[in-house]
Parts: C-alpha cells; sequence; structure tokens
C-alpha cells in the first residue's frame, strides 16, 4: 500500500474513534446482540463494581454485547431492603440507570427468596416467625416499594426464586411455613399491582428434572386460573460438563411453553470444573481439595474443546426454540467475576462464561459474532 492510500486510512482509525480497519486487517467483530439479533435477547448479570465503574473496560464490554442486564445481588432483599424501616437503593438505581443509558431490558432480581432474605424479615422482636398477617403486610410493602420505584424502568421481574424443589414438593422455607403455598400468587398479585406493565417471572435452578417442571407447570396453571400475571419461566440453566442433557433441558423448555408463557434461560453458566453438586443453593457448600481445582493455571485444551462445543450445543438449542425463548441471559461477565470460583467449592479457578480472565470472547462465542459478520 502506497503512502497515498495509507496515510488517509490512518487518519480516519486515529480520528473517527471508530475501529476502522486497516487493509490486511480483520474487520472488528460484531457484537453479540447483533449475533442473537432477531433470536432473543442476549443479557448479563451485573455486579456493583462494574456499576460503579462505568468506564472501565468492563462496564463496556457488558454495553458492547448485551442487550439486557439484571443485578446480581443488590436487588436482594437483603441488599435492598436490610432493616424493617430503611431501604438502599444506591447500586440498584446505579443499575436501572446503566441498563437505561445503553438502551437495554432491565430486570429486577429478585423479590421473594428465602436466601439473602433480610434477617428481619419473616421474624418478630424475639426471633420467632411472624405472624401469616404480619408476614403478608411485609411482602406487600417491601414488592410494591421496590416494584414501585423502578415502574416502567425495569421491565420484568423474577417475582419469586427457587420455591419449588426437585421432587416437586414447596422448599421448606419461612415463606411456606408462615403463609403456605399462598405466597406465590400472592407475590404475583402485590407485583402487578406496583406496575401493571411489567413481566412477572418464576425462576428457578434444575428446571431439567422432571419432579420440578411437574410442580412448576402446575403453578403455572395455578397462576393462570386464579387470573394472576406470569409471563416467563426462568430457566436458570446452572450447567456443567456433563449437567444437564440437552434432551432434559429441552423436554422443560416445551412443556414451559405449552402452557402459554415464555421461557428465559436467566442464569446461564457452564462449571468446566469437577462435579461437586448441582445444586445452585448457596448453603450446599463443600471443603476445598487441591484435586477439585485442577486447573489453576488455565483450562487444558481437551476442556476448553468440551466447554465451548457443549456451550454452542445449548446456544444452538436456544435458536431452535427462539419461538418461545424470549431472553438468554447469562450469569457473570468474566471468569474471574463468576459465582462458581467460590461456590460449591471456596477458592477454585473455574471457566464457566462466555469471557475470560482477560475479558476475551471465549472460542465459540467468536464463532457465533464471526458468523454473525459473515451474515449467518
Ligand atoms: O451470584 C450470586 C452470588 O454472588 C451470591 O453470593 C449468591 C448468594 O446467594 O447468589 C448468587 O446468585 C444466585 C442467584 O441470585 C439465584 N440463583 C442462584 C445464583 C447462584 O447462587
Amino acid at each position: 500500500m502506497d503512502r497515498k492510500t495509507l496515510f488517509p486510512l490512518l487518519f480516519a482509525a486515529l480520528f473517527s474513534g471508530a475501529a476502522a480497519p486497516l487493509a490486511g486487517q480483520d474487520a472488528p467483530l460484531p457484537p453479540l446482540k447483533e449475533a442473537a439479533k432477531g433470536k432473543f435477547l442476549i443479557g448479563t448479570a451485573v455486579n456493583d463494581w462494574q456499576m460503579a465503574h462505568p468506564d472501565a473496560p468492563e462496564a463496556r464490554l457488558i454495553s458492547r454485547h448485551f442487550n439486557a442486564i439484571v443485578a446480581e445481588n443488590c436487588m436482594k432483599c437483603q441488599s435492598i431492603h436490610p432493616e424493617e424501616d430503611r431501604y438502599d437503593f444506591r447500586a440498584a438505581d446505579r443499575v436501572v440507570r446503566f441498563g437505561e443509558e445503553n438502551g437495554m431490558f432491565v430486570v429486577g432480581h429478585c423479590l421473594i427468596w428465602h436466601s439473602q432474605l433480610a434477617p428481619w424479615f419473616c421474624k418478630d422482636e424475639s426471633g420467632q416467625p411472624v405472624s401469616a398477617e404480619v408476614l403478608r403486610r411485609r411482602m406487600k410493602e417491601h414488592i410494591q416499594t421496590v416494584v414501585s420505584r423502578y415502574r416502567g424502568r425495569v421491565k420484568g421481574w423474577d417475582v419469586v426464586n427457587e420455591a419449588l424443589l426437585e421432587d416437586g414438593s414447596y422448599r421448606r422455607t419461612p415463606f411456606y411455613e408462615i403463609l403456605g403455598e399462598e405466597f406465590i400468587p400472592l407475590a404475583f398479585r402485590y407485583a402487578h399491582e406496583a406496575d401493571p406493565e411489567a413481566e412477572l417471572y418464576y425462576n428457578d435452578y434444575g428446571m431439567d428434572v422432571p419432579g420440578r417442571r411437574d410442580a412448576v407447570v402446575r403453578l403455572i396453571r395455578q397462576l393462570k386460573s386464579q387470573g394472576i400475571r406470569i409471563d416467563a419461566v426462568g430457566m436458570q440453566g446452572h450447567m456443567d460438563l456433563d449437567y444437564p442433557t440437552l434432551e432434559r433441558f429441552e423436554q422443560s423448555i416445551r412443556a414451559f411453553a405449552a402452557e402459554g408463557v415464555k421461557v428465559m434461560v436467566t442464569e446461564w453458566d457452564m462449571s468446566a470444573l469437577p462435579f461437586v453438586t448441582h445444586s445452585a443453593n448457596i448453603s450446599d457448600t463443600a471443603a476445598y481439595r487441591r484435586g477439585i481445582d485442577p486447573y489453576p493455571d488455565g483450562l487444558p485444551d481437551s476442556v476448553s474443546r468440551r466447554w465451548n462445543g457443549r456451550m454452542r450445543q445449548f446456544y444452538d438449542l436456544f435458536v431452535r426454540h427462539a419461538d418461545v425463548i424470549t431472553r438468554v441471559n447469562v450469569w457473570g461477565l468474566s471468569d474471574k467475576d463468576s459465582w462458581k470460583n467460590n461456590f460449591p467449592v471456596h477458592g477454585r479457578h473455574d471457566y464457566p462464561l462466555l469471557f475470560d480472565r482477560s475479558l476475551q470472547p471465549k472460542p465459540f462465542v467468536r464463532r457465533l459474532l464471526e458468523e454473525a459478520a459473515a451474515g449467518k
């Protein structure tokens, strides 16, 4: 290339701020949301640090690639409503503002959950369980304060999280012990009153397990028969190299869709480490042993290939069901942020997300972007 051609190109690249490629260089890859366009929203969970540093590479990567976000922790009861007469909206406000500024679909996570529940919520002053009447009042006040603060801005809520067990029974949470099954329809009603436009979701892990799948189907039917709004079921999608099978995951997508709700993959990640437990219940932990943290310095090629291949298979499954799957949401941006590094064993080195510790896209993600660039 002669100077006459090179100089204007260099100028354009330096001063336009755009990633104009020089001749012979690869064109910049399109963002993930471009690859998912026309299929589903592509979202991620964000943490407080990322939202407090909007100019850092992490936040820029989030706004470049994703068109949906959900707060990983700061909208949970314990964070947003730590004492009965005190709310702390600071971190949640930042998430909602960031989402709006970047034209994203903002999801609220989560209104009623037994875990990360503020310690005061279900107890009286002497530490005894409150009455049904008091708990109903507290639930209503909590749900309606949080939902109405973000009315019209948070477009969908995980109203109830992880309330059903694998055998199809209700988890014995304080909500269930005090109110019985009624607590779920109540929570959905309260949320709907506070923002009639917002989408409302039931969210859980291990949704491929037939007992839980059937219980969720019963729940959808029950809510619908009572005229209560439920828009979608959130299948969390915490996976590993062997679990779950594509077949069972797909059966659940079909079963929920058959009930007339949308399906969302809400917390997608895939551990690359040896099996310890498939639970996403944070109390199910195990002790650290070197043997169950085999890749502290990086993933061997063979494991990486398996991981990427399996992620692609699930992505393709989601695409095949794009008529019912409206959002695919990963549970964190890069491997360095993932909860999986500390669960179910503290201090492991896991590789569950779409971007690696240097914020580079994993091979299967890069492939998706290349295909999008090629118009496939
Ligand atoms: O990723 C979250 C982690 O940072 C928290 O310590 C943990 C505490 O409960 O919650 C994690 O997110 C959970 C989500 O809110 C609900 N489904 C299971 C997720 C992983 O535990």
